[in-house]
């Protein structure tokens, strides 16, 4: 009986395993005191039901200074939405309220700390040009990389 149930345990892990290897399905990324994102490019998959955006601020400065956020939008939306993300103000964590360009966004944070949001895979179309940026004023033009979306 019991070995039964631990193998309809393997089993079950077996298949969450498959499903994973359909596509990536987390987005992580660090940024640093340097105005820095560790990444240029990443891949996620439209298909996942969840996509998840980590953030890790690996320096010390405190957000005010050198906060980091993570922001998707089209590779054409990014210079406007990052204007626009000036005038929402740190209150709104530099991300324009209620913006359907924003595809998706994160808190902004400072040194030491993280954050992370999900959102639905089907927002993204496999094939579609996409980026991620820091919408912190001045920071998309360093902090920004190419989001791949795959099927
Ligand atoms: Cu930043």
């Amino acid at each position: 009986m019991k070995i039964t149930r631990v193998l309809l345990a393997l089993a079950l892990l077996g298949t969450a395993g498959l499903a994973q290897a359909a596509g990536n399905c987390t987005l992580s990324l660090k940024g640093d005191d340097a105005m820095k994102f560790d990444l240029k490019e990443a891949t996620v998959s439209a298909s996942c039901a969840t996509v998840t955006i980590e953030l890790v601020h690996t320096g010390k400065l405190p957000a005010t200074a050198m906060g980091h956020n993570v922001v998707v939008t089209t590779t054409a939306d990014l210079a406007a939405v990052a204007r626009d993300a000036i005038k929402a103000g740190i209150a709104n964590h530099y991300v324009p309220k209620d913006d359907a360009r924003v595809i998706a966004a994160t808190h902004v944070i400072g040194g030491g700390e993280k954050t992370k949001i999900t959102f639905p895979g089907k927002k993204l179309a496999a094939g579609g040009d996409y980026s991620f940026f820091c919408s912190f004023p001045g920071h998309s033009a360093l902090m920004k990389g190419k989001l791949v979306v795959t099927k």
